[in-house]
């Protein structure tokens, strides 16, 4: 039987990934839109006692400035309902624009709110705020998720957020310039324990140096990327926009793993280790990749997944 994106993404079955992240956000979506702004406003501000949040880069806010400045200019019972619209993904121009910004700018634009409801600038929920039983136990279910687990409730609940940006077309996409890759010099190889396939070790290598051009190039012209939670990117077009958007200055720390053929001639490869993202600098996310190399080693199919436990980085079952 042919290889297939469908079928390599079925690698490693045994994999175990946070199905709790998926879970969570979908009882979040069943909460009214008061209720979901008030229970982030409960699990960022609790979650910010244990880890810290960075500001994000002067160049990103730039690319937010113009709505937030609206925003900041409305009456409080304006900017409540503004964020109202925004979890409802309502049809109106701030949620278009929103719509049309990249997660960075999304997560940013949502820091610079937190920031101002905290001073009292944008309508703060209101002290003594109640909520309802069901947003409570959904604020506890967070709660006992794992710090790598927290963030991607949270940086997931904002995405989804305004208007659907795949129904824009025609609106430009507003995404952070692209940084030059780091100068040869600085840069740093990872080694895995387990594995020396070359390309792993440069798909790797090439990420944390954010040098893109060099990454895609590892990659067959069907090739797909599957991020935690999401369907497979297709195609090295789709992948580079994916990289330069959404992948700059990520930290990924591989530990282990295993390399074996796979039918075809292919090659699959597990690898599980750690990944920082620029937010959070503290918080080292349980991750895998599985890789499905075709004969010439280059990569067929990659996915990369939230594990469920830390237990998760010894498993490197077929
Ligand atoms: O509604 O190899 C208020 C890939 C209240 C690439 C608020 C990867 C009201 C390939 C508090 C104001 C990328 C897949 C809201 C590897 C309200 C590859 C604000 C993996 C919303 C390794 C909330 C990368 C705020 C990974 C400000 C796994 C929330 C990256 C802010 C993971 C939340 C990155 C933030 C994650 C969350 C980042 C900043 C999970 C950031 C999360």
């Amino acid at each position: 039987m042919a290889i297939t994106i469908d079928s390599a993404r079925g690698i490693f079955p045994g994999t175990l990934s946070a199905d709790a992240v998926p879970a969570t956000i979908a009882r979040f979506n069943q909460l009214s839109a008061e209720e979901q702004l008030a229970l982030i406003w409960f699990a960022y501000t609790e979650m910010g006692k244990t880890i810290t949040v960075a500001a994000p880069g002067a160049a990103s806010m730039v690319l937010a400035e113009g709505i937030l400045n609206q925003i900041r200019q409305m009456s409080p019972l304006e900017q409540t309902q503004v964020m109202c619209d925004l979890a409802n993904r309502a049809d109106t121009p701030v949620c278009r624009t929103y719509g049309s910004f990249s997660p960075n700018i999304k997560l940013g634009f949502w820091f610079q709110l937190g920031e101002w409801m905290e001073q009292g600038v944008v309508a703060p929920i209101p002290p003594g705020y109640q909520m309802s039983a069901n947003a409570s136990a959904i604020l506890q279910t967070i709660k006992e998720l794992d710090p790598g687990q927290q963030i991607t409730v949270l940086r997931n609940s904002v995405i989804d957020m305004g208007y659907d940006s795949s129904k824009l077309d025609g609106t430009a996409r507003v995404s952070e310039p692209v940084a030059i890759p780091q100068a040869v010099a600085q840069r740093t190889s990872v080694t895995i324990d387990g594995v020396t396939t070359p390309t792993v070790l440069s798909y790797i290598n090439n990420m944390n140096a954010n040098d893109f051009d060099v990454v895609i190039e590892l990659f067959t012209p069907n090739g797909a990327l599957q991020p935690p939670f999401q369907r497979p990117i297709v195609g090295k077009e789709n992948i580079l926009r994916y990289f330069r958007e959404e992948c700059q200055n990520l930290k990924l720390m591989p530990e282990r793993g295993v390399a074996e053929a796979a039918e075809d001639g292919f090659t699959q490869v597990k690898v599980t280790g750690k990944v920082q993202t620029p937010w959070f600098g503290s918080v080292g996310m349980n991750i895998a990749w599985r890789f499905l190399l075709d004969p010439q080693g280059k990569i067929f199919f990659v996915a990369i997944d939230l594990l469920a436990s830390p237990k998760e980085l010894l498993n490197l079952m077929r």
